[in-house]
This record gives C-alpha cells, structure tokens and sequence, in this order.
C-alpha cells in the first residue's frame, strides 16, 4: 500500500501559538524514516498553507470562526484528494479543530467510515456549551448529525454540513469532559472510554468492545484522530492542555496495534503536539518520539518483531 503524510501547521483552534510546528517537529523525530521501515511507498505531500483572514471577529463566543472554517475546508480538499488517489493518510496537526477538516475530507470519499477519538477530552462542545470559545474543543460537534439544531451557522463553515451518526463514533481515554459535553454524550448515547473505563475493564477489553461497536454489522474504513493529551503527561509534556492521569505508553500503543490489526485503517490524525510548551528540549524530543510510535504502530510497526520471505533460518 501507500502511504501519504500531510502537514497541517495551524494553530487558531485554541490560545497557545506552538502547535503550528507540529508537523516540523514530529517529521524531525524521524516519522519518514520510521515509515520507511514498514513495508510501504511513502508519499510526503508536505505541509499546506493557511491563511491569516483579517478581522476575524469573534462569533457568539467562537475564536476565529472564519480562519478556522477556511483552514478546515483547504484540509478537508486535500484529505479527500488522497484518499481518492488510493493512499492512507497520516495528518500531522496542528491543533485538534483540524479533525473537522480531516473527517470531513475522508468522509466524502468513503461515507461509511467508523471514528475513533483517543484523547483526554471529548471535544464535542457546541458553541453553546463550549466554556472557553477554543473550536479545538468543538470538532466532533460539526460532524454529528443528531447536533444539527444545536449548531448555529457560524461564519466560515458554510461548505459543510454534518456528516456523522453519533453511534459511528468511539472515545477512548477521557478524563475532562464539560458539563454540556457530558450532556450531550449521554443524551446521544456515545460509546466512550474514560480512564476510569481503562482502569476497570483493561485497555484489551476496551479495544474489544470498540472495534465490535463500530465493525460487528459490516467492516468500513476507519478515521483514528489521536490528541497526544491522551497520554499521560509525565510521556507527552509538550502540549497544550495536558490532563493528568492519561494513558501509559503501553496502553497508547496497544490501542493503535489493534487498529492496525483491523486492516481497515484509512486516516489517522495526530494532533496538539507543541514544542513551545515542552519545558526543556528533552520534554519536546520525548512528546515528538512517542508521537511518531504511535504512527508507526497504527501503520504495522509491531513489538515482536516481523520478517519477510524467509525459506530457511540463515
Ligand atoms: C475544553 C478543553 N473542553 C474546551 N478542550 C480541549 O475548551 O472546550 N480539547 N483541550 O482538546
Ligand atoms: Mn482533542
Ligand atoms: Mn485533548
Ligand atoms: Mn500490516
């Protein structure tokens, strides 16, 4: 198969300026190289361009609705194009509002695609209930039909409409979720994860009932987004709003060897990794390296090891 890495430097989906580099930092890591050892062609499609749109102001209480809508509509063309020409994508973030962007680019070319949504928070604010006005904590709310009288128009989203069942959708490791958002989750009946979940079931267990909830009736192409929040902080320091108590390593790599094994992999987004907020170079370098395992991992790299065609022990 074939492989497509698409850089998304942008940051206006919440407060802290870093994220846009991101995709520098996580390719400085060593992500091509690593892919290049899986059994792939690679195609690194480099990072897209946003623009800046001027007086930007806000709407209701949503920052920088139209830079954000444009940023997501420029990915969401190009995500669609990949897939279209037969690649899987990695999308290098960028902060998480760029899931609109991604999901919706992927949904165009396969609708029946199942999400998984790994990260600390649910992300499902609408503006209405979103506490801070940051749409990296509102993506998944503009994709679910079931919200459609819940979200207003708001400037800059005019070339999408929802697109997603909230029961094609599967969270995996909350642990800070809003009251409105909570709300939501419950009224709309999402499966989800929170650590507390992962706690008593175990992460094997987790993956059991996710990938049955979302595959048991037909198998579809899944769309991974990964928050690097997800984990613990102690393992991904660098980014913008970490949450104690997240996923230990091993929990993080399990979940996407799981999706790997599917075979059904189609997009993976992640996202939030910022060098700025890393404490040292250390803490930056630790957050970039787990980021490109868990690429890495969603895409075949396995713990035991794996050969080619080999007829006889050398
Ligand atoms: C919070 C934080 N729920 C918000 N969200 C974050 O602003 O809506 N998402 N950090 O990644
Ligand atoms: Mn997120
Ligand atoms: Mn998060
Ligand atoms: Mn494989």
């Amino acid at each position: 198969g074939s492989v497509a890495v698409l850089g998304a430097p942008f940051s206006r989906g919440q407060k802290r300026r870093g994220v846009e580099h991101g995709p520098k930092v996580i390719r400085d890591a060593g992500l091509i190289e690593r892919l290049s050892g899986l059994d792939y062609s690679i195609h690194d499609f480099g990072d897209l361009k946003f623009h800046h749109i001027e007086n930007d102001e806000p709407y209701m209480e949503v920052k920088f609705p139209r830079t954000v809508g444009a940023a997501n509509k420029k990915l969401s063309g190009a995500v669609s194009r990949a897939i279209g020409a037969g690649h899987t994508l990695v999308m290098l973030g960028g902060d998480h509002s760029l899931g609109i962007g991604s999901v919706e680019g992927h949904a165009q070319q396969c609708p029946d695609l199942c999400l998984i949504w790994v990260d600390a928070h649910a992300d499902i604010n609408t503006p209405m209930t979103s506490p801070s006005g940051n749409l990296h904590g509102q993506p998944v709310a503009f994709m679910l039909k079931e919200l459609q009288d819940k979200m207003p128009d708001i400037p800059g989203f005019s070339w999408m409409k929802p697109f997603l069942s909230s029961s094609d959708l599967v969270y995996i490791g909350l642990r800070d979720v809003d009251p409105g958002e909570h709300h939501i989750l419950k009224s709309l009946g999402i499966q989800y994860f929170t650590m507390r979940d992962i706690d008593r079931l175990g992460i094997q267990r987790v993956m059991e009932v996710t990938l049955d909830h979302l595959l048991a009736r037909k198998q579809r192409p899944i769309h991974l987004s990964f928050d690097i929040d997800a984990f613990d902080p102690s393992l991904a320091p660098a980014t913008g709003t970490p949450v104690n108590g997240g996923l230990t390593y091993r929990e993080g790599i399990y979940i996407t060897e799981e999706i790997h094994n599917t075979g059904l992999l189609s997009v993976m987004d992640l996202v939030e990794v910022n060098p700025i907020l890393g404490a040292n170079p250390e803490a930056v370098e630790a957050t970039a390296s787990l980021a490109v395992d868990v690429i890495a991992s969603s895409l075949g790299q396995t713990r035991e090891g794996a050969h080619g065609v080999i007829d006889e022990i050398p």
